[in-house]
């Protein structure tokens, strides 16, 4: 008898559960989740990556720091992709959209984007949203460039607000310390431990001098390197009039996403002061150092993190649309 009647509650339980489950299940992403209403959008996409990144090896890492930046301001809902409506310049010059923010400078990639999203839209008309575009092309350059093939879930809608000050209040400088970088990226429901795993994404792509200029000046910051301070100071002068260099931020292997990046601040060579923060405490140190001698482990985890961060504050309902255009709201 209290054996049937456990039995009910359990069975009780189990309903409850599972309507819970469906429940949320309809405002989260899914696998394959354009299957039957777009097949073949995710093979479109990377077909269209792989040649962008074959002409541009510099479209992988710029794709893959899109979509931090998408995630990070607002979740990913493509408003980094939104131009500014305005079509005179801002009389006082400030930026308006994300894109235009100073944590944008140099974003690249939106041409790849933007192909992808025309040629999805040929197939299957106002299907695909933007933000899903970007997701699958993150992880598709992250594959091509040397990464582990992931899923990617998707069933975001696209926001319609960008703007430049969710930009600068939400993206981490690289003069962050450790203790702010893993408060941000709390702040994101992302661990410390994702937090270390994403920097590797640091392994690929290029930095304007501007970005790092005060690790060389007026002083050599005493965790870089000094040999490699002095080659950074050559390429970056200090008054480096009005143009900004970019220099590689793993020099390394600068076109292979490996582990490359890690051994890298272990050696005091890495580029921002974000970077060599990592080793600052014993558990992060720790995991750098097991990443540095582990590419398995470290490319895994970080398609891991990579689906997490393509989570944030993701929209599936009003007022979330499928833009038509990847750079304006419908
Ligand atoms: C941990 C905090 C982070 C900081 C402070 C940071 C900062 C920066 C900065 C300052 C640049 C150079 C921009 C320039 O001067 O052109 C950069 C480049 C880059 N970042 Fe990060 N980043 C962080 C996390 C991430 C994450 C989580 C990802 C992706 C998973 C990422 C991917 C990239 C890539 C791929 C580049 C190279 C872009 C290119 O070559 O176009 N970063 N980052
Ligand atoms: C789409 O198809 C894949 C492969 O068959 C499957 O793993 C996935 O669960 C499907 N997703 C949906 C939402 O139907
Ligand atoms: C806009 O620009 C003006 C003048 O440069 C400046 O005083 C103001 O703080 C700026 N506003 C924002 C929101 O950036
Ligand atoms: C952008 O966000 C800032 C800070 O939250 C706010 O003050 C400003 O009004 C917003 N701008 C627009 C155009 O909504
Ligand atoms: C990190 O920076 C914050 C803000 O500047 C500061 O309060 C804190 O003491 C710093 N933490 C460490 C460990 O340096
Ligand atoms: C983090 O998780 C909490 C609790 O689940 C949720 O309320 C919050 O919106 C999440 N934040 C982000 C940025 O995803
Ligand atoms: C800095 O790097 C150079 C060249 O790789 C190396 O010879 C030197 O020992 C390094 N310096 C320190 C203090 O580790
Ligand atoms: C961190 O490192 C210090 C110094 O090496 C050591 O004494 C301490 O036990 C370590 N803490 C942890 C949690 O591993
Ligand atoms: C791609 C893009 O629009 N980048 C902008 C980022 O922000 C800087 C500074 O505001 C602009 O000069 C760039 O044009």
């Amino acid at each position: 008898m209290a054996m049937t009647r456990a039995h009910h509650l359990v069975s009780g339980l189990v309903i409850v559960v599972a309507l819970a489950c469906l429940y949320k299940s309809e405002a989260q992403l899914q696998v394959g989740y354009y299957n039957s209403t777009c097949p073949g959008a995710e093979d479109l996409i990377q077909t269209i990556v792989h040649g962008a990144i074959r002409m541009d090896s510099g479209n992988g890492p710029g794709l893959i720091r899109l979509f931090f930046h998408d995630c990070f301001v607002r979740g990913c809902d493509a408003s980094v992709l939104l131009d500014d409506p305005n079509p005179n310049p801002n009389p006082t010059g400030n930026a308006t959209v994300e894109k235009t923010a100073p944590p944008n400078l140099s974003l690249r990639g939106f041409g790849v984007i933007d192909r992808a999203k025309r040629v999805v839209e040929r197939r299957c008309p106002g299907v695909v949203s933007c933000a899903d575009v970007l997701a699958f092309a993150a992880r598709d350059a992250a594959r091509i460039m040397g990464g582990v093939k992931f899923a990617m879930p998707s069933g975001r809608l696209d926001g319609r607000v960008s703007n430049a000050s969710d930009a600068v209040n939400n993206l981490p400088p690289a003069s962050f310390n450790l203790t702010q970088l893993v408060t941000r990226f709390a702040s994101k429901n992302l661990t410390g431990d994702e937090m270390v795993t994403l920097s590797g994404a640091h392994s690929i792509g290029r930095s304007h001098c501007s970005s790092f200029s005060s690790r060389l000046y007026p002083q050599l910051d005493p965790t870089l390197n000094a040999t490699l301070g002095k080659k950074l100071r050559a390429r970056c002068p200090a008054a480096p009039g009005r143009h900004d260099r970019v220099v590689q931020l793993d020099d390394v292997t600068p076109l292979q996403l490996d582990t490359q990046y890690y051994a890298n601040v272990i050696a005091h060579e890495a580029v921002f002061a974000s970077d060599q923060a990592l080793v600052d405490r014993n558990d992060t140190a720790a995991l750098v150092a097991a990443y540095a001698g582990n590419r398995k482990l470290w490319s895994q985890r970080f398609a891991d993190a990579m689906v997490k961060m393509g989570s944030i504050e993701v929209l599936t309902g009003p007022p979330g649309e499928v833009r038509l255009q990847c750079n304006k709201v419908n």
